[in-house]
């Protein structure tokens, strides 16, 4: 089919062609011919955001809910450099989704024109790939591919820039075109051989792990994941992107490991003699100081990012591949070869470890609110098969630790960027991808007050999401560190929030949405009960929790796993050690 449009038509032509149902976005100068059609657009619903920042995140909610494409929509200038943010964030996370920017008229790029921004340029390195477009009749086949990189091989942003007037000449648009992606071709079967060497490795360890990250997520692969851990007896444990991927409640899960981690998660991977890392990226996050992480471990390092490989960690049996069909080769040839491994007394240490050292916190005595009460009833009260989005800080970390979850993808956070201001906007998007789910939003009151305009957007948008803001009136994370590491000198950390500047519950009112306020352990049950009935509006619950709750377990930054404490000066007995 041919027909002759202008490139703005092509535009939103061929983002009905290749699915989209929902753009986030505002409109601006540069990118204002596109918003001409899409007005008629009887596919695609535009959803008008408060801040661009908003429209990113909701790109990237929506993307990890539904596992399509996520799409974002900005103006030129500032518009697309508030998309900046985002854009690392789902580089950082590899989230699928294509940011859509207007770029001033071609003739005037390079002179300093008003908004202009080298936003391609700006982004380089936080795309997946981008391009810039100042011919129309490119337009249709640069969409396809902008959606086909993001969505293939490690999932990740795509940003298409679009010169003005690209959008507003004429151009013949033609269905399908024909990409252009020589150089493009990831890898997703894993190599037979790979696979027998990682199979005999698996075999021989007495102690190996399954070290799950956010890429068995990406592949779908959590039946296969579940499926080998089972043949096999290896004990899991899900990093911070993976949590959901393996069910919490299952007794070969040994918890997340890292920083905050548990200690069984932490230890497992300490005293492995087998590493089987799928689609993880040896995040220092995870590995604390790398010299002595896992010191007698092989590894077997699955991805489908090449680059991942022998990056931070080397790798014994490097497996280039998507995580589902490396699980499902490996199942194959493990059946097939019929021997098995003996990991008895390797199950029975951890599992003393995860007994001895469960996650715990203390309650306060002045009967003020433990954030992670709060955690624990949420989890309770709104069950594993809701939608659950973080902020970034101490209240994420209770979010991965104390709630429980049972299937993949119900913890959307901001893992590898750490983005302040992430939940709220993704619990948006996913609501919108998602209408049926029940989606919360666990959110700091420092990352609150950074995107909470997009509450306008909810209520005006009836997108009835639930926003629990753990409020400790403090940037809380960064306080833990000044407890520990900076005498307590608590320099510019103190929000102020006691003072109710901003009041949480009357900001809620502000924007159309129903505010609760819960102060006592009490009243914490009745208020999440009450936020569970009301669906037709946001919910926003201000939870004023103490402000001295602290994320345990912790391996400081720049230390080793081994020096990790469940609380304060307080280190785990590994087996076989002597305490003094
Ligand atoms: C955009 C951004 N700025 C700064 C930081 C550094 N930072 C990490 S956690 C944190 C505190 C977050 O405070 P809050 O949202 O109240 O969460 P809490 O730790 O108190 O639960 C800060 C400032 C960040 N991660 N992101
Ligand atoms: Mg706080």
């Amino acid at each position: 089919m041919t027909e002759q449009m202008t490139g703005a038509q092509a535009l939103v032509r061929a983002l009905e062609q290749v699915g989209v149902d929902t753009v986030f976005g505002i409109p601006g100068g540069a990118i204002l011919p596109a918003y001409d059609p899409l007005y008629d657009s009887a596919k695609v619903r535009h959803v008008l955001v408060r801040h661009e920042q908003g429209a990113g995140h909701a790109a990237q909610g929506y993307a990890q809910a539904t596992g399509k494409v996520g799409v974002c929509m900005a103006t030129s200038g500032p518009g697309a450099t508030n998309l900046v943010t985002p854009i690392a964030d789902a580089y950082m996370d590899s989230v699928p989704i294509v940011a859509i920017t207007g770029q001033v008229v071609s003739s005037a790029i390079g002179t300093d024109a008003f908004q202009e921004a080298d936003i391609s340029g700006i982004t380089m390195p936080i795309t997946k790939h981008n391009f810039l477009i100042t011919d129309p009749e490119d337009i249709p086949r640069t969409i396809m591919e902008a959606f086909h990189i993001a969505s293939t091989g490690r999932p990740g942003p795509v940003l298409v820039d679009i010169a003005k007037d690209a959008l507003t000449s004429t151009m013949t648009f033609q269905w399908p075109p024909v990409m252009q992606l020589p150089g493009y071709r990831p890898v997703t079967r894993p190599h037979s051989k790979q696979i027998r060497e990682a199979a005999k490795l698996i075999v021989e360890a007495k102690r190996p792990v399954l070290y799950v990250g956010g890429g068995v997520h990406r592949a779908g692969a959590s039946a296969e994941l579940r499926e080998f851990a089972e043949l096999t007896g290896i004990p899991v444990v899900t990093t911070l992107m993976a949590r959901g991927t393996f069910p919490d409640s299952h007794p070969q899960h040994m918890g997340m490991p890292g920083m905050h981690g548990s200690v069984s998660a932490v230890g497992a991977l300490q005293k492995s003699d087998l590493l089987i890392a799928l689609g993880v990226r040896f995040d220092d996050r995870v590995t604390g100081q790398l010299s002595t992480f896992a010191p007698h471990a092989k590894v077997i390092h699955a991805d489908i990012d090449p680059a991942e490989i022998s990056k931070n960690r080397y790798a014994d049996v490097p497996i280039v591949g998507d995580c589902k069909e490396v699980l499902t080769d490996l199942l194959a040839t493990m059946r097939g070869d019929g021997r098995k491994g003996d990991y008895t007394e390797w199950g029975t240490a951890l599992n003393s470890y995860k007994k001895t050292y469960p996650l715990g916190y203390v309650e306060f005595e002045d009967g003020s609110l433990a954030p992670q009460h709060v955690m624990e009833r949420l989890s309770e009260i709104v069950g594993p098969d809701a939608i659950y989005t973080a902020g970034v800080g101490q209240h994420q970390m209770w979010a991965a630790q104390f709630i429980g979850y049972e299937r993949p993808g119900t913890f959307i956070n901001s893992g590898g960027a750490g983005t302040m201001g992430f939940a709220l906007p993704a619990a948006m998007g996913a609501k919108m991808g998602c209408p049926d789910r029940v989606v919360w939003a666990i959110d700091g009151d420092g990352c609150f007050q950074m995107t909470n305009q997009e509450l306008a957007t909810c209520t005006i948008e009836g997108v009835p999401i639930k926003v629990a803001v753990i409020n400790n009136g403090n940037l809380g994370m960064v306080r833990q560190w000044q407890t520990l590491f900076y005498n307590q000198r608590y320099s510019n950390t103190d929000l102020q929030t006691v003072r109710r500047i901003p009041d949480f519950v009357k900001l809620a009112e502000a924007y159309g949405c129903v505010g609760l306020r819960c102060e006592r352990p009490e009243d914490v049950d009745a208020t999440i009960q009450k936020a569970m009935e009301i669906n037709d509006v946001p919910v926003v619950i201000d939870f004023v929790v103490h402000q001295d709750a602290m994320v345990w377990p912790m391996v400081a930054a720049g230390t080793s796993n081994d020096e990790i404490q469940f609380a304060r000066d307080m280190a785990p007995v590994w087996d076989g050690e002597d305490r003094t």
